[in-house]
């Protein structure tokens, strides 16, 4: 697999050709915009502009979607962090990378490492580079020759704490809810939002892209008690779910999370965690949104913000107990939905969009509206029609993938998920947004699902060299979940 690499320096020969053709100063025309960029990890919808959930306070991003355009279909094209990552900054599926799970970094797989990532395409152009926070998965790629940004913020990691309150199943540190231990500014949050406002303070050279990427509402989900204290144990309301809500879906639906740390629903109930992990969601989202409140205020501070298009997304959503579970990993829109909003010069101020959009989508829609020529490579389709008009047409659906060939699509009206063995669901989202009912064999629905299934995805990349950590392999009609196969009979785990 090869594609082709940017010639910026053609490019900026003819730039200046067309500037020394033009007898007026262009500058201001040609004043490049800036770029805050900023990635959220593992938010669903729960946020006050998107309605996920009634009670959650997230002043900072409503009012950033407020002066910009929201996006109330957008989906990602992996509900796990480093594939959908890779697929935001690289501009391609998973489906055509083969990076599908926790490893490899994309670099490290040949057909890949020469990419150009949407900040080296902005590095190329003349921008400043700038990053701070989890952008990227993992800690590989600020380890190689590779420059991914230009200027690399070095904050302290932040303190955890001290011990695991919740006593889940499989374990894992990192698998908790309670408030957080230490003060805000000990969080790792706080510390990515103040590299932010310092590199904002002193102005960044211009033009530039800050990229910043803030961890909550990923688990551990230790927020400062102020924000818990927003939201107490007794008002609290749960998610909309059914206890046995997988009656109607596919066995191969479990393969995806097989034995994952995120507890099932019924750990929740029996222990009495239920409203205590959506506190600790709400609390985090709440924090986490405070500190995109800081960053967007320095911005607006230092006389930028009329500059700078400002894009925020989540990498994927989260179950709070919602489909017997908790975690992502799945094709359901609990774990595909996520925020997605753009504001800034050129986007229509207090617009929403309900057109079915793809994070895929981001590369090429800064591209333009930064005045770049757009990549060969990249799947995804510029937002401009929309970002001018909300309801502007679009022909395309979402698609999210989950491991090998695994493959959800939505459209405005329904959702259709078709899974390596071939089985199916299918759900009318207007009727029944919860996703509560599988159509996939009602009579009523067969010819949109056959409409649907002609967006699967043709190429299905095989899972890149490398591959590790929450990787499910289906060949031959046996299921292998890290190395261990599936047994048609075998209990699904509690
Ligand atoms: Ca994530
Ligand atoms: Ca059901």
């Amino acid at each position: 697999m090869r594609y082709p690499t940017l010639q910026p320096a053609k490019r900026i020969a003819l730039s200046l050709l067309i500037a020394a053709c033009a007898l007026v100063d262009t500058t201001a025309a040609e004043k490049k915009k800036n770029v805050l960029f900023i990635a959220i990890d593992d938010l669903n919808d729960w946020i006050g502009c998107l309605g996920g959930h009634p009670q959650v306070q997230t002043p900072n991003i409503d009012q950033l979607a407020a002066r910009g355009t929201l996006f109330r279909n957008a989906y990602t094209q992996s509900p796990i962090c480093n594939p959908s990552r890779a697929s935001v900054m690289t501009g391609l599926r998973p489906s055509t990378t083969g990076i599908y799970s926790l490893a490899p970094w994309f670099r490290k797989v040949d057909a890949l490492k020469d990419l150009v990532t949407l900040p080296q395409h902005f590095s190329q152009n003349g921008y400043t580079t700038y990053t701070v926070g989890k952008i990227y998965h993992g800690r590989d790629w600020d380890k190689t020759d590779i420059a991914e940004f230009d200027v690399v913020g070095k904050t302290e990691p932040g303190l955890r704490n001290p011990q695991k309150r919740v006593p889940t199943p499989r374990g894992g540190a990192g698998m908790d809810w309670a408030p957080y231990a230490h003060d805000a500014t000990d969080h790792k949050d706080w510390k990515t939002a103040s590299w932010a406002v310092e590199q904002l303070e002193a102005k960044p050279q211009d033009p530039f892209l800050l990229a910043v990427g803030f961890s909550l509402p990923h688990v551990p989900l230790h927020a400062p008690q102020a924000f818990f204290d927003l939201y107490p144990e007794s008002e609290v309301l749960l998610p909309r779910m059914l206890l046995d809500d997988r009656q109607d879906t596919p066995r191969f639906s479990w393969y995806l999370h097989w034995k994952l740390p995120e507890p099932r629903q019924r750990f929740l109930f029996q222990s009495g965690e239920q409203l205590k992990i959506v506190q600790s969601y709400l609390a985090s989202i709440s924090f986490m949104d405070s500190q995109v409140g800081r960053v967007l205020d320095a911005l607006e501070s230092s006389g930028l913000a009329d500059d700078t298009i400002v894009v925020l997304w989540s990498d994927h959503g989260y179950h709070l107990g919602e489909k017997e579970i908790t975690g992502k990993n799945t094709l359901w829109d609990r774990s595909a939905r996520v925020p997605l909003i753009f504001a800034g010069p050129g986007i229509a101020p207090g617009a929403a969009s309900d057109r079915t959009v793809e994070l895929l989508d981001i590369y090429p829609t800064l591209s333009a509206l930064c005045d770049l020529d757009t990549p060969d490579h990249l799947e995804g389709v510029s937002l401009v029609p929309q970002l001018n008009q909300a309801d502007a047409p679009r022909d395309r659906p979402a698609i999210t993938t989950h491991n090998h060939d695994n493959h959800g699509i939505r459209t405005e009206e329904y959702r259709y998920i078709q899974y390596a063995d071939g089985s199916e669901e299918f759900y009318d989202m207007v009727a029944d947004p919860n996703e509560f009912d599988n159509l996939a064999d009602h009579p009523d629905y067969a010819a949109a699902k056959a409409a649907l299934r002609t967006y699967l995805p043709r190429r299905n990349q095989a899972p890149v060299a490398g591959s590790a950590n929450r990787i499910l392999i289906y060949k031959n009609g046996v299921a292998n979940w890290e190395g261990e196969d599936i047994g048609p009979d075998d209990p699904i785990p509690e």
